[in-house]
């Protein structure tokens, strides 16, 4: 791993690399500095099997934080080093590197004394929705169409429905008949929660940056319990806004869990929803009145959405996402059809 170090421009020398876990995607690291006050790292191996455009993908993230950073500079904000990652170039000025055996390899500056939840409480769902919402603001002076699709038609509803038609058409695992009441329902309300690509299409919303995983544990807070800096930038992407605002409801404000085996502990958690929401909406002072009026359908369309996606890999045998037992993306396909009903009832 050394001689991957080498290659990337570093200020002073650094201790031992110390794995570090985050996330399930990327392998990740922490480089100490060797001496007392100098820059510690964070060194990455980006999964070019999910990233397969990783030039794309780096660039979209030098992009976004190089804005971002001007941005703050220009507002006389302190500590801009803490508030905005810093991608560190290799000596040839590339912002990764790529192995000899084809590893991608990537540095950032470590924002040391940072603190980061994985549990919510509606003041910091409050916070979250600020950080968020100045984020997706910070990002909406940037023309989106100069970003690329890290993943191609990630959050495109319509390319997710048709590939459940495909699924269903292959049935490589044979679970189809079985649980053909999920595909129905599912089919049923397709053409409903698309919503959002035919507003596209007709020209009345258009594309923004997104965060794309605005799961809390995406926000590093200082040890004052404040939000300092938004990270695990890889999906960041153009997409429609209020899906970023629905994902994070989706995550925050369900009073069971993503996998609740008990579909009566689902509902929405109407105190995390509200904090986020006043907190979004003090920030995110970009919006259209038609996009503010669109919040409520962007949960239950994530919802949905992560329906579709889990009961696609349940179909296809199980091939995207890691599962604990073997009916794991069944359980995951119910519990978000529970959570996507209860948010038609409240939201
Ligand atoms: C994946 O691995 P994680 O939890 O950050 C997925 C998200 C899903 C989520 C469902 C790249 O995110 O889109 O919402 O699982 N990320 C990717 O829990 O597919
Ligand atoms: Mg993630």
């Amino acid at each position: 791993m050394q001689s991957i170090i080498n290659q990337f421009q570093l200020a002073n020398a650094v201790r031992l690399p110390e794995a570090i876990k985050v996330g399930f995607i990327n392998e990740s690291y922490r480089l100490k500095a060797a001496q007392e006050g100098g820059v510690a790292y964070f060194l990455q191996r980006i999964n070019h099997h999910i990233f397969q455009d990783v030039e794309g993908l780096q660039n979209n993230i030098e992009r976004v934080t190089s804005h971002i950073r001007q941005l703050l500079t220009e507002a006389g904000e302190a500590d801009v080093e803490r508030k905005v990652l810093r991608v560190v170039p290799t000596k040839d000025g590339k912002l990764y590197y790529c192995t000899p055996e084809g590893e991608y390899w990537r540095m950032y500056v470590l924002i040391e004394n940072a603190l980061s939840y994985e549990q919510i409480t509606p003041e910091s769902a409050r916070l979250a929705g600020k950080a968020f919402g100045q984020f997706q603001c910070q990002l909406a002076s940037i023309d989106a169409d100069t970003l690329i699709e890290s993943i191609p038609d990630f959050h495109n509803l319509e390319f997710r429905i048709q590939q459940l038609h495909e699924a269903l058409e292959k049935d490589a695992a044979g679970r189809k008949a079985a649980t053909q009441d999920i595909a129905d329902f599912l089919l049923a309300h397709a053409e409903e929660m698309c919503l959002a690509e035919r507003l596209y299409a007709e020209g009345k919303i258009q594309k923004r940056i997104n965060h794309c995983d605005t799961k809390v544990n995406n926000i590093l807070f200082d040890m004052e319990g404040n939000p300092m800096c938004i990270v695990d930038l890889d999906t960041v992407m153009p997409g429609f806004v209020f899906s970023d605002f629905g994902d994070f409801i989706r995550t925050a404000a369900n009073t069971g869990a993503e996998d609740d085996p008990n579909l009566d502990n689902i509902g929405v958690n109407k105190a995390i929803y509200d904090a986020y929401l006043e907190g979004y909406l003090s920030t995110a002072t970009f919006l259209t009145e038609l996009e503010i009026s669109l919040l409520p359908y962007g949960c239950q369309r994530m919802s949905f959405m992560q329906a579709v996606r889990f009961y696609i890999d349940y179909l296809n045998g199980d091939t995207y996402y890691k599962i604990m037992y073997p009916e794991h993306n069944l359980v995951r396909t119910k519990a978000q059809i529970r959570l996507f009903e209860e948010q038609r009832k409240s939201l």
